[in-house]
Parts: structure tokens; sequence; C-alpha cells
């Protein structure tokens, strides 16, 4: 299934890197997406696999923060 994201403080393609990358490290995530001038990301995932409450910790580890 797909979801948007929003998170916080993503500025630049550093921030792109770290949550796309966190995020494609979880095992069910297979695409993320990230809007920097949108600051949401796309993310594409087997919800047999992974949740969302994952996916916001994932990117929380980097030190972004996501509202729902
Ligand atoms: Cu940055």
């Amino acid at each position: 299934m797909e979801k948007t994201l929003h998170v916080q403080g993503m500025s630049c393609g550093h921030c792109k890197m770290s949550v796309s990358g966190a995020l494609k490290n979880l095992d069910g995530v297979s695409k993320a997406e990230v809007h920097l001038e949108d600051g949401t990301v796309d993310v594409t995932f087997d919800e047999a696999k992974v949740n969302v409450d994952a996916m916001k910790e994932a990117i929380e580890d980097q030190g972004y923060d996501v509202e729902a």
C-alpha cells in the first residue's frame, strides 16, 4: 500500500537521503520518495511486514519529526 507521511525539518539533499535511506532499510518498504518542498514522503510498503509506527520511528531516529 501507499502512504504519505508529513515530516518536519527536512531541508536539503542530506535530509532527503537520511529519511529515504532509513525507510528503505526497513523490511517491507519498497519505495520512499521524499518531496522537500512539501515536507512529505511517499512510502510504498507491504503492510504485512511493516507498519506506520515503525516508519515513524525510523524517521524520528534520524532526527526528524513526523506528524502522522
Ligand atoms: Cu539537510
